[in-house]
């Protein structure tokens, strides 16, 4: 099955008992049972939910995997992953990543003895000094947020095949109808669910999908001990949205095609960071690595400067000044006090996170109002 169909039908049916086309929204937290372990396959709403399973396998057939997993958030399937490792053990991570899985990473679970490594993976020969007999899991996210770095997955999945570690890829930005991790060799492939597969920032989910059973079984153990699930309603939703998931993405790469562009050429913009430009500096990855290049755009005014980069996401009238990517609607965003605010100033700033960077969500409105909304932004 091609992706179109797949984000359609793949890993749903109409429902068993009438036939419904959508899922049924099961809102219900027990299974009756005819006698103790007797029911149909269903008997509590943290371990299973006949509106989550379509889902989770909807999820699975998009990411060509075996296993889909739904959580409360994003976080959520990220904690669940650094749960598979114990005391000790040690993490290989992009430097350039969100700031909340940094504040997860580095608040959280440095306190129970998990070392992180921050670094940057451009270049994946850098991965290899890091590596020792502790190292359980490389964390990357490509492109990262915010600076919309590219890392080589089949490249960083054959180093961590080589040392027997786990290869997890965040693939919130490129969502699997641009790039598909498990394919290039990644054992986990993460998540956002809030983001383009939701599509229409109306809900808070987080995803995982493997291929190996083995992985699988213990992160379904984590999902249902640690019980940071999703609901049905949310379910629901996500499947109504992963429905036209390449009809929007479609979109989304035109569009941040359109603005990049515009930017680039803008007299008062320094730099544009969006890996289909020819000029970023890891666009030949991307171009064998992603079918296009997304909707994610970051960029920095010329003297950057604080309180220009402010003044202009203020000024922005189409896209919303808010937290948060991959809606149907365009939203602008100041990472160093909003995404990234959790990232120690001089941290953030040595991976390109400086005060006047400006980050957008390119949106499926029409891009004329929206590069009509930049002009006037800018010009102010
Ligand atoms: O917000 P949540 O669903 O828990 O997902 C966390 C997360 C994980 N990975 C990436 C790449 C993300 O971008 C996010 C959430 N990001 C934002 C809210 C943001 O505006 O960048």
């Amino acid at each position: 099955m091609k992706f179109n169909t797949k984000t359609i039908h793949g890993g749903q049916q109409p429902d068993k008992a009438y036939g419904a086309v959508m899922p049924p929204i099961y809102q219900t937290s027990t299974f009756a049972q005819s006698t103790p372990g007797g029911h149909k396959g269903y008997e509590y709403g943290r371990t299973h939910n006949q509106t989550r399973t379509p889902l989770e396998n909807a999820l699975a057939s998009l990411e060509n995997g075996n296993y889909g997993l739904a959580f409360g958030s994003g976080l959520a399937a990220i904690d669940a992953i650094i749960k598979l490792l114990k005391s000790g053990d040690e993490v290989i991570s992009t430097s350039d990543l969100y700031g909340g899985t940094y504040r997860l990473f580095t608040k959280v679970f440095e306190n129970y003895g998990i070392k992180f490594h921050f670094i940057r993976m451009e270049n994946a020969s850098n991965i290899e000094a890091y590596i020792n007999e502790n190292t359980r899991l490389i964390w990357t996210e490509t492109p990262t947020n915010p600076m919309m770095n590219v890392i080589d997955i089949e490249v960083t999945a054959a180093i961590a095949k080589k040392h027997n570690i786990i290869l997890a890829v965040d693939n919130t930005f490129a969502t699997p109808f641009l790039q598909r991790p498990l394919d290039l060799g990644a054992d986990i492939v993460m998540h956002s669910a809030t983001k383009y597969i939701g599509g229409h920032s109306d809900l808070v989910m987080g995803a995982l999908v493997v291929k190996d059973k083995e992985i699988a079984d213990k992160l379904y153990f984590i999902q249902n001990a640690s019980g940071a699930i999703c609901g049905p309603m949310d379910s629901f939703l996500a499947l109504r949205g992963i429905k036209t998931l390449h009809v929007r993405m479609q979109r989304h790469c035109e569009n941040g095609k359109a603005i990049a562009e515009y930017l680039a050429a803008h007299p008062k913009v320094e730099k544009v960071y969006w890996p289909g430009l020819e000029d970023h500096p890891n666009h030949d990855i991307a171009k064998r690595q992603m079918d296009d290049f997304g909707g994610m755009i970051s960029f920095v005014t010329k003297g950057d400067d604080y309180d220009q980069a402010i003044k202009i996401v203020e000024n922005l009238k189409v896209f919303t000044l808010a937290e948060s990517l991959g809606g149907v609607e365009s939203l602008a965003g100041h990472p160093a006090s909003m995404t990234h605010a959790s990232i120690p100033k001089a941290t953030r700033e040595k991976i390109g996170v400086v005060d006047a960077l400006i980050r957008l969500s390119i949106g499926i409105e029409d891009v004329d109002d929206l590069i009509e909304d930049l002009a006037q932004a800018l010009s102010k």
